[in-house]
């Protein structure tokens, strides 16, 4: 710090001066709260030093013995999008500044560690996420096994920058080392009950990296519509879709989801979700559904798929082939929830086979006799499943790398205990249903959910792998669906990804309002907290 106004008289030096420096001062206690980091790293050490970054020299580059270079398509559009957010929104002026400051951060060198970095490939359920971030003079370093890793300290590192009163992008002298508490942290979107535009699902996936999710849960199709263009099948969505041509997902759209995705290191994992929830299925495919009975003749309307028919399973072994190679991902979701039983009660072939197969009156037991068969089908295409809890509570036999969705709200604590007992892995979305709105920072209710509270062993803790919120789509489309999903999913962002001892409220409300207004100032609609003003106001 140093005093511009050397020539002026003393007296009005010396005020000037001293406000300066107590302004200074003031104004670097501001800065360090402005280094909101969200969700908070694992381990984190930072020092009063600053230093400078400036738009005409600073550069993201690969370090010399990384073993990613140039080639690397992944990192060099991240190292694009991350010097875009660190200096998008600088003044004409400080852009333009030639004038290098002796406190100047002339690079961050991004360092891969394995012999593959994974530059073409896709983040899986096995993904190392991990880095170690150095912030020091002359450059700052940035250490990861993979691509993934260093996509995550991208991000950790553009949160570190500040801008200050001079509108100076700053970072101070930092160490961090940091990894993800649960491997799986998703969001679900549901694009059948109103069509999401794929424009909003693509800056729904540049939020997601904002908040280290990795996992985008696709709920593609349900009764409403059937929006998911196949090869096999274009009745499907000719017949199912709100309309046949625009609110459809071309392969090509499809593709594009997918990469957007993967250059940011989330997985999609789609939802085709049967025999339940199946209703628009049953436009574009004759006798998939179950025809409902009133009295002794069909009354017109249809149940869920019809599990007594060869045809059905015949269907589903050809879909799922197609889906199988479309979508990357080795899971895909085949739902299980919520059945209703009524229909096929109704019908008088399902109950003639219902006592074939001895079944009783037990309902319970042609769902899961309809799932078991699903189940060999998707397996045989050489995927793992998700399935809704429904599925295991049914006792339905799964492959022991089946992940299990505990999302009913009222048993949680015991059916973790049941699923994970069991030996199986399992993610919680139960306490993390966006959809249900309510007045107030409910984003505190989910923060404040500690996943591994539950009875039982060490064992059992470990296989509990994460968690996703849901924003079901009733009453969510374009209009309202980010702002509406952001903040409030950032909660559970942290949740999972930062250790189990982060849980001040206070700290996190701080930290939040400034993650929130780095989202606005990014281009996301994220809502407000509470009352209070982002730095910049944007229009
Ligand atoms: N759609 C599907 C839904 C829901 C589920 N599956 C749902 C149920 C209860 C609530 C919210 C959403 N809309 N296919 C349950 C997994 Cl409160």
């Amino acid at each position: 710090m140093y005093c511009l106004f050397k020539f002026a008289p003393l007296f009005l030096a010396l005020a000037v001066c001293q406000g300066w420096l107590f302004g200074d001062f003031v104004g670097k206690q501001k800065e360090l709260d402005e280094i909101a980091l969200w969700p908070l790293p694992q381990k984190f050490q930072s020092s009063a030093a600053a230093f400078k970054l400036s738009h005409s020299s600073f550069q993201i580059i690969h370090s010399k013995q990384s073993s990613a270079g140039p080639s690397c398509s992944l990192l060099e559009n991240a190292f694009r999008r991350y010097f875009e957010y660190i200096f998008g929104d600088m003044k004409k002026q400080e852009k333009s500044r030639k004038k290098a400051y002796d406190s100047d951060l002339a690079e961050l060198q991004v360092w891969i560690t394995s012999a593959d970095p994974e530059c073409d490939g896709y983040p899986s359920l096995q993904t190392d996420e991990s880095y170690e971030l150095s912030v020091d003079q002359p450059s700052a370093v940035l250490k990861a096994a993979n691509v993934w890793g260093a996509l995550r300290g991208l991000e950790t590192f553009s949160q570190l920058v500040y801008e200050d009163d001079y509108g100076v992008n700053n970072i101070n002298k930092t160490d961090i080392s940091d990894f993800p508490r649960f491997t799986h942290r998703g969001i679900l979107l549901d694009t059948s009950r109103h069509y999401l535009p794929l424009k909003v699902i693509l800056a729904n996936l540049e939020a997601m990296a904002m908040n280290k999710f990795n996992v985008f849960h696709w709920h593609i199709v349900d009764d409403q519509s059937f929006p998911y263009v196949s090869r096999t099948f274009p009745e499907l969505s000719q017949k199912g879709a709100f309309h046949p041509f625009t609110h459809v997902y071309t392969p090509s759209d499809v593709k594009m989801v997918i990469e957007f995705a993967r250059m940011r290191g989330i997985r999609v994992i789609p939802e085709f979700d049967t025999p339940g929830h199946t209703q628009s299925w049953g436009n574009g495919i004759r006798d998939l559904l179950t025809p409902c009975y009133s009295g002794s003749s069909p009354s017109g309307s249809f149940g869920p798929v019809n599990p007594i028919l060869n045809s059905s399973y015949d269907f589903m072994t050809q879909f799922f082939k197609e889906i199988s190679t479309v979508f990357p991902d080795a899971y895909v979701h085949l739902g299980g929830d919520e059945v209703d039983f009524s229909c096929w009660k109704s019908n008088p072939d399902v109950q003639k086979f219902m006592a074939q197969q001895g079944f009783g009156t037990d309902y319970s037991k042609l769902e899961s006799f309809y799932i078991q068969k699903l189940l060999d089908i998707v397996a045989s295409t050489n995927k793992g499943y998700m399935v809704w809890q429904e599925v295991f509570d049914n006792g339905v036999k799964l492959k022991e790398d089946t992940v299990v969705e505990v999302w009913m709200g009222n048993n949680m604590e015991e059916e973790l205990q049941n699923v994970t007992g069991a030996g199986f892995t399992t993610i919680l979305s139960a306490p993390w249903y966006l959809d249900y709105i309510s007045y107030g920072q409910d984003w505190q209710r989910y923060y404040k959910v500690e996943p591994l509270n539950f009875p039982g062993t060490d064992a059992q803790k470990k296989l509990v792998i994460g968690g996703e919120a849901c924003l079901w789509g009733e009453y969510v489309d374009a209009t309202n669906l980010t702002p509406r999903l952001w903040p409030r999913a950032s909660a559970v962002a942290e949740r999972l990804w930062s250790d189990k001892s982060v849980v001040d409220v206070g700290n996190a409300y701080t930290r939040l309002v400034q993650h929130r207004c780095r989202m606005v100032k990014r281009g996301i609609p994220a809502e407000p907290l509470f009352v209070g003003h982002c730095r910049q106001e944007y229009k």
